[in-house]
């Protein structure tokens, strides 16, 4: 009998129909986040979950009774929302998909930049709504990135491919991370390690978050960190929405505190804060950093090699617990 296998969510076509040729596979006809109750009805159901980060695993689901999942394999690289050591203490596997949405994400980060300092958003709205009385000298004047300095919070992989692209608009490359990197990777994006956050805030033209979610990172950009960026200072986040304080940043885009923001994850997805909403110096995308068919096929891709391991009684590429 092949293990039975459920994924929480619809993925691309190919991927449903190669994980079909080895699994039993169920999808979740409804493609909306599972609830607890959903999550913990499926623990005793299936031999592997395969959720994602719609899906909230937490100790509660993970330590049921009698439970019959033994891998999760997640389809993203975040996977804050799984409570790891619960998994652990259960003794079930955890997976992610690491490298395969890297470009996607990087080209993202670029997108939000280049919308946010060019004022993009504000344009396109200006235009459709039928208010653009013609091109003036003054019309939505941005901000050029060549020359400036682009901050990265977090130097992982996806960071170090928006840095790649970065430097071929001209920006220079700066960096906060907990662990330094390599020499020869500094050397390879020509990248200025900051010793704090502070300071990488304080000096950043554009400051880029690429740190994971989850507790440790919760609201590391706030009031106290905003107040240090300069007025013309660009914030962008493809992380996670828990990494700034919502709050703070509107109370700081309102003010002029700091020019623009590009955002494509928020605190409380897929509800958005309205106050967000109704700024026009914000640029506000729908999680869409891995959104592209290639990298979504490649991430359902990945998921099922790091099924296929486990499922041989080896040890998956990607196990994260
Ligand atoms: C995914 C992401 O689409 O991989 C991640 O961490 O944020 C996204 O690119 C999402 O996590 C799917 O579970």
């Amino acid at each position: 009998m092949p293990p039975k296998i459920l994924l929480t969510r619809r993925w691309p076509d190919a991927v449903e129909a190669h994980l079909r040729q080895r699994y039993d596979v169920t999808v979740d006809p409804s493609d909306r986040p599972l609830s607890a109750a959903e999550l913990t009805e499926a623990m005793g159901r299936y031999d592997a979950i395969c959720p994602t980060v719609t899906d909230r695993l937490g100790a509660a689901i993970l330590a049921v009774p009698n439970a019959r999942v033994r891998i999760l394999g997640n389809f993203g690289a975040g996977f804050e929302h799984i409570d790891l050591e619960a998994a652990k203490a259960a003794g079930i596997v955890v997976t992610n998909t690491p490298d395969v949405l890297t470009d996607a994400t990087a080209d993202l980060a670029i997108l939000l930049m280049l919308m946010a300092s060019r004022r993009a958003g504000e344009g396109e709205r200006e235009l459709r709504a039928g208010q653009w009385t013609g091109w003036r000298p003054t019309h939505l004047l941005g901000q050029g990135l060549a020359g400036k300095r682009l901050g990265l919070v977090g130097f992982g992989r996806i960071a170090q491919a928006t840095a790649a692209r970065a430097r071929a608009f001209g920006l220079s490359i700066a960096y906060y991370s907990r662990r330094r990197a390599d020499a020869d990777v500094e050397a390879a994006l020509d990248a200025t390690h900051v010793d704090s956050l502070e300071e990488l805030a304080a000096t950043s033209d554009v400051l880029s978050l690429h740190c994971p979610g989850g507790p440790a990172t919760r609201h590391l950009v706030n009031a106290a960190l905003l107040a240090r960026m300069k007025p013309t200072a660009i914030l962008v986040n493809t992380a996670r929405g828990t990494v700034v304080n919502e709050a703070d940043l509107i109370a700081a885009l309102s003010s002029g505190a700091i020019a623009a923001a590009g955002l494509d994850v928020f605190e409380g997805e897929p509800a958005v804060n309205p106050g967000l909403i109704a700024l026009p110096n914000a640029v506000l995308l729908p999680h869409l950093g891995s959104a592209t068919l290639e990298t979504r096929t490649a991430m359902g891709m990945r998921v099922a090699a790091n099924l296929d391991r486990f499922f041989a009684g080896e040890v998956p590429h990607d196990r994260v617990a």
